[in-house]
């Protein structure tokens, strides 16, 4: 049995023995809150892959030790869909408000921050410190992820991350070792995409994704509703 824990702090993914209950693996997860489901990859050749998605980046692990294999950058904070496997090709989508093409916000680098703003140089960051252009447009708890009330180095790293993702529907050949970001992403496709619904699969849909293309060939807006595929 395989469990995602993405918390904001010490997140994880582990492998339970269904037999035994004991804990296979376990292996460190560099992401943030998520609500996304993983699945399972059987290649051609080698050993199954855990695919999870998380925030900002979907991992593949080996079923076998829990080794990450290979990686995707530029998801969304905290995705909730799930991936969809067609072929050799993997689909997934993620959105968060404030995320779509043309509102993100380039913010400078922690040393740059703490340079100018950190008042009593105890090298963290207040809330009334924080110059208003770099203020959360949520709440301060939301990128305080250890809630000790301060912003450190990876808090705000995840936080700088979250203003400069980009919502989108990837689409990633698979087959790759390591960051295959600028290697594998075939396409990406930016507008009106949900939250929670995960892509399904229909031949006449993928029949241009394939060709690399990311044109929409129809467009449904059911109204104030979302769910999972079932
Ligand atoms: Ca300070
Ligand atoms: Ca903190």
């Amino acid at each position: 049995m395989i469990l995602v824990f993405d918390t904001d702090t010490d997140a994880h993914i582990i492998a339970v023995g269904a037999d035994s209950g004991k804990i296979a693996w376990k292996t460190p997860r560099d992401v943030i809150n998520g609500y996304s489901t993983p699945i399972i990859y059987h290649p051609i050749r080698g050993s199954a892959q855990i695919i999870a998605p998380g925030s900002y980046q979907l991992t593949a692990y080996s079923i076998v030790d829990g080794e990450p294999l290979w990686f995707v950058r530029g998801l969304t904070c905290q995705p909730k869909s799930a991936p969809t496997i067609a072929g050799d090709i993997l689909y997934f989508n993620g959105w968060t408000p404030g995320n779509d093409a043309g509102q993100q916000v380039e913010l400078p680098a922690f040393a740059e921050v703490i340079a100018s703003a950190d008042a009593n140089h105890d090298e963290k960051l207040s809330q009334i410190e924080l110059p208003q252009p770099w203020q959360p447009t949520g709440t301060w708890r939301a990128i305080d992820l250890d809630r000790d009330g301060f912003l450190n180095e990876r808090e705000w790293t995840f936080f700088r991350t979250r203003r400069s993702s980009r919502n989108g529907l990837l689409a990633v050949k698979l087959g790759g070792s390591g960051d295959v970001t600028d290697t594998h992403v075939l396409w990406r496709f930016e507008k009106s995409l949900p939250d929670v619904p995960a892509p399904s699969f229909t031949r006449t849909w993928f029949s241009s994704s394939e060709a690399a293309e990311s044109r929409p060939l129809w467009t449904l807006r059911p109204a104030g509703y979302s769910s999972r595929r079932v």
